[in-house]
């Protein structure tokens, strides 16, 4: 690799993306004020839905044994199987090991226990600020979810918001369960009908303005699956034209779409159950196309979709892409998708989110995406460098800034 002939230029590359304050533009970490909803800690993180499913394939016993666990046997479960009877040498395993070195927590003894009592000493609070501080994560976006019973009552009464932790609005249930949904709305006192007649998108849109505004949201997102096409006369894609779209011109809002999830193809792992199939990239550009004064934001979970929506990103200034989602979170996948989107976008791309769910995984997920980044990074330098085209230091630095979070601000206009 070229890189390798310009040493200190690689060097400076790496400090910088090592150093650099990111904006996390997708996780489910919940505000501190959030209190039992936020996830953190040595079980949370060993009962990480990822963990689960690999734990799965290493026993025979039955699904219900394990969900009839309380959370800390889970995590000796796991750690009994993927931990000690096996190294632990996938992503989401040495995703907890390289969270304990950052914490300065010695693993090498294997004792769980022990471990645990790291932990015990930490009120939430104190422990956001030092996951935040280690991770040198400067901006935190939550999934938020109206709909959820458990979410909703902490918005409904307001909360004293931590300045790291902004919102985003999770149309999922109104998007892909609409029946359901408009049950709830028209509960709520929006004068909604399931066939979507009379005021009813006109009081969707009022729901969403309701929303946005009470959570100060920076988008509004949906996951989709992967047979979702537009155009189509879907009741979905209704209530995307009808309201969502109207309702973000109207409120500056841009629309994330997380396409090619199939939930639950092994019902019976529960969350660790959702698999992945290719989605219709020409879709999201038909999308674009007919909606030029919205914007759109969009990640697809398989492999083979990558290319095509690096190309439609080019296509249309009303999109912009981003993270290496879920299964694509993995350090060979990461380096050949990012290595392939700077060099078709250069720096107009958000290279990684995390998605955390647990709050320390906020450590490690940016501690193995960052050398990646810098490695690819180095290398697009080094190339411009052998053309004559030498970057300064601080050249760099607004840069990595724009992949780390700063052209997403820019591109949302918050
Ligand atoms: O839909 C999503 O936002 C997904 O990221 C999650 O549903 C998924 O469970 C996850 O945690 C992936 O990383
Ligand atoms: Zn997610």
């Amino acid at each position: 690799m070229s890189a390798e002939r310009h040493p200190t230029l690689c060097q400076v590359v790496h400090e910088v993306v090592e150093n650099t304050p990111v904006f996390d533009i997708h996780t489910h970490l919940f505000d501190p004020a959030f209190g039992s909803l936020v996830s953190w800690g040595i079980d949370d993180l060993l009962t990480y839905h990822y963990l689960i499913a690999e734990a799965f394939r290493c026993s025979e016993q039955p699904a219900d044994f394990f969900w009839g666990l309380s959370k800390a046997q889970q995590a000796d479960w796991i750690w009994q199987h993927l931990f000690l009877q096996r190294s632990p040498i996938s992503e989401s395993c040495r995703g907890v090991l390289t969270t304990l070195r950052l914490l300065g927590i010695d693993a090498r003894s294997r004792d769980l226990p022990a471990l645990r009592q790291h932990f015990s000493k930490w009120t939430p609070e104190a422990y956001t600020e030092r996951i935040l501080e280690i991770s040198k994560v400067r901006k935190v976006c939550m999934t938020n979810l109206p709909f959820d019973d458990q979410e909703r009552p902490y918005w409904e009464k307001g909360f004293n918001r931590h300045p790291a932790f902004v919102a985003a609005l999770r149309l999922d249930p109104l998007l892909l369960e609409w029946d359901k949904t408009a049950a709830q709305l028209h509960q709520w006192g929006y004068n909604v009908r399931a066939d979507l007649s009379g005021s009813t998108l006109e009081e969707v849109r009022r729901f969403l303005a309701d929303w946005a505004t009470r959570m100060d949201s920076q988008y509004c997102m949906v996951s989709l699956p992967p047979e979702w096409r537009f155009p189509e006369n879907t009741i979905t894609n209704r209530l995307l034209q009808e309201a969502v779209l109207p309702f973000g011109r109207e409120h500056g809002q841009a629309f994330a779409m997380m396409i090619g999830v199939r939930r639950g193809v092994n019902p019976e792992l529960r969350m660790a159950g959702d698999s992945l199939a290719p989605a219709d990239v020409p879709s999201v550009e038909a999308l674009c196309a007919a909606y030029p004064q919205n914007k759109f934001i969009c990640t697809m979970l398989a492999r083979e979709n990558q290319h095509a929506l690096c190309v439609a990103a080019r296509k249309f200034r009303n999109l912009h892409i981003f993270g290496c989602w879920w299964f694509l979170n993995n350090p060979s996948l990461i380096e050949e998708i990012t290595r392939m989107r700077i060099e078709l976008l250069g720096l107009g791309v958000t290279p990684q989110h995390s998605d955390c769910r647990v709050l320390d995984q906020l450590a490690y997920k940016w501690n193995h995406s960052r050398p990646i980044l810098a490695e690819v990074l180095a290398e697009k330098y080094s190339d411009l460098s052998d053309t004559g085209w030498h970057v300064t230091r601080s050249e760099i630095e607004r840069d990595v800034h724009q992949l780390l979070g700063g052209a997403f601000e820019q591109f949302i206009g918050r």
